[in-house]
């Protein structure tokens, strides 16, 4: 082997070797730049007689044309690698499944409560709603609920280590009865001059809180209470309202109802209110769904309203029980464990 063929050789050898585009480049500087192989044969021919000069000069050519056409071959096969290397990192599965939005839904507690208040808004009642966190007055005192009541205990109440700007001990509110309070004296004080006073229809949806916590509590949960006060108002209406409710909440005509008397510091008679379906899973069953009352004189009188004149009805339902019964669950807990596989079927 010549030394031209050791040197073409020696750099299809090494350009092979060559892992990337930069190491090639280096490598071609050894056979091609101004001080490798090819051009010191080349400045070698100065020393040679004309004839020597052509006949060696092509020979070197040839070879350096060799050189150049191994380096460009290498320089095109990194190229093609370098190519497929990236296209197989951005290769997409066509096959996989899209990435979707996860797709939310209304809490079935708060879709239950929404649908109250749209059969109680299409009856002609308002929807109040207002502070969670009250002041004595306004969730015990306004209510009737003597000073030494049970109630208002650290057993059963959650107080709030503040006072309010007029240094009232504060509670997170037990019921949502103070908030038919702050209605009725604001429509009271609105309508004091007139001289007729609109009824008071409203009810109060909201979250309430009570020490309290098992399969069928918890210590923060959900109720309504309606309020209708006016001059001409009786027990007729409170039942006919909430035959009316009951009957569009879990629509159908086929159930009872059944008023029982009890007791609430804040009515007077009071009753709590049962109701019976004729068909269906539940039938048969008396079913405790709502307190109610003639709201008591002095609850009439904290709203800023006389007795003598005004007489107001109310009642006050669980909404996480309505709702449990209208979707026919037995543990409360379900509603505030926050477990996807139960809350996802209310999409
Ligand atoms: C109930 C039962 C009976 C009630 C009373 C009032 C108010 F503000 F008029 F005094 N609001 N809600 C009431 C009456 C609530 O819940 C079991």
């Amino acid at each position: 082997m010549n030394d031209l063929d050791q040197l073409v050789l020696d750099a299809q050898t090494d350009f092979a070797k060559a892992p990337t585009p930069a190491e090639l480049e280096n490598a071609k500087a050894r056979y091609l730049g101004k001080a490798g192989r090819v051009t010191e044969l080349l400045k070698a021919l100065g020393a040679l007689t004309a004839e020597e000069k052509k006949s060696r000069g092509a020979l070197i050519n040839a070879a350096k044309q060799q050189v150049e056409s191994a380096l460009n071959a290498r320089r095109h096969a990194l190229a093609e690698a370098e190519l497929e290397q990236q296209l197989k990192s951005e290769a997409l599965d066509v096959t996989l499944p899209g990435r979707r939005r996860g797709e939310g839904a209304v809490h079935p507690v708060i879709r239950t409560m929404e649908r109250i208040e749209q059969i109680f808004g299409s009856m002609g009642f308002d929807i109040a709603d207002g502070p969670e966190i009250e002041t004595d007055w306004y969730n015990f005192t306004a209510l009737n609920s003597p000073e030494n009541h049970p109630a208002r205990s650290m057993q059963d109440t959650f107080y709030v280590d503040a006072k309010d700007a007029e240094g009232r001990w504060l509670n997170l509110r037990t019921h949502t009865s103070p908030m038919q309070i702050r209605y009725a004296r604001a429509h009271a004080k609105k309508y004091a001059s007139a001289a007729r006073m609109p009824d008071i229809r409203v009810i109060a949806p909201g979250r309430t809180y009570r020490v309290d916590s098992d399969a069928t509590h918890s210590p923060m949960f959900h109720q309504v209470e309606g309020l209708w006060v006016g001059e001409n108002v009786s027990f007729k209406d409170l039942k006919v309202m909430y035959l009316d409710f009951i009957q569009a909440f879990f629509e159908t005509t086929e159930l009872q109802l059944r008023f029982r008397p009890s007791y609430f510091p804040f009515t007077e008679p009071s009753a709590e209110i049962d109701i019976m379906f004729e068909h269906g899973p539940l039938a048969g069953k008396w079913l405790e769904v709502s307190g109610s009352g003639q709201v008591h004189p002095q609850v009439i009188r904290n709203m800023g309203l006389d007795p003598e004149r005004f007489i107001g009805f109310a009642f006050g339902s669980g909404i996480d029980r309505l709702a449990m019964l209208r979707y026919g669950i037995s543990d409360l807990r379900l509603f505030f464990d926050g477990d996807l596989r139960f809350l996802s079927q209310f999409k």
